[in-house]
């Protein structure tokens, strides 16, 4: 798979060479491309935002230096999937991660201030797949953090990657649990402070195991996020 990033800061990035993802790219599963979008200015200062017309407070990323960068790293006939963080984005979720992870070409375009001229995304969604992403309701103070978040969440899925892919069965939000979140989980020793692991994880029947840990799954489900109990979304 390949991935670049567009951005501003694009030393926000570095942590890509570390742990899973950076290994991934050392073993060239995934070929990584961080791209300075002041690349695209032509100013002496490197201006790459503006006011908003229609007013209001902050600045807005001009089209101009979007546009010429995504006319350089995208040739004519390629088809990347454009990936745009935004809090007013669809909901970033593990099924969208792993119909990412089957994507040969990911492209991230990260904004900041109050956001990116809108016709970048119209435009661009002319001559590619383009997709507008938040990773929850909040916000944060541009799309570098949520685009580390979208490259981890989706690298971690790619085949090979994890040392254990059997590590991918029964995570939260993963299809074996049903969409619900994980049970608890417990490793020696087996008192620890005065607190005891729940003896049918020591029993070796692993039929009542099976039954506990999905019965933690539902309890902690209903109490932390009684949304995913309404079913897939
Ligand atoms: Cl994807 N971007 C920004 N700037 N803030 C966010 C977000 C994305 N997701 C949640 N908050």
């Amino acid at each position: 798979m390949r991935i670049d990033l567009i951005s501003i800061f694009p030393d926000y990035f570095a942590p890509l060479e570390l742990s899973l993802v950076g290994k991934a790219v050392s073993s060239g599963l995934v070929e990584l491309g961080v791209h300075d979008l002041r690349t695209w200015t032509h100013d002496r200062h490197r201006t790459v935002d503006d006011t908003p017309y229609g007013g209001g407070a902050g600045m807005v990323m001009m089209p101009q230096p979007w546009g010429e960068a995504l006319d350089e790293l995208v040739p004519p006939e390629a088809q990347p999937t454009l990936i745009l963080p935004t809090p007013s984005g669809q909901l970033f979720t593990q099924s969208l991660a792993a119909e990412l992870a089957e994507q040969d070409w990911l492209l991230f375009g990260c904004g900041r201030y109050e956001g990116i001229d809108a016709r970048v995304a119209e435009h661009a969604a002319t001559r590619m797949r383009v997709i507008e992403v938040s990773l929850g309701d909040y916000v944060l103070n541009g799309g570098e953090v949520a685009a580390l978040a979208i490259v981890e969440a989706v690298v971690r899925l790619l085949p090979g990657v994890l040392g254990n892919p059997e590590s991918l069965a029964e995570e939260s939000h993963g299809a074996d649990l049903d969409g619900l979140l994980e049970y608890p989980m417990y490793t020696k020793p087996a008192q620890w402070r005065g607190l005891e692991v729940p003896p049918v994880l020591l029993s070796g029947h692993h039929e009542q195991v099976a039954t506990w840990r999905a019965e933690q799954s539902r309890q902690r489900t209903a109490q932390r996020r009684p949304d995913l109990l309404q079913g897939p979304n």
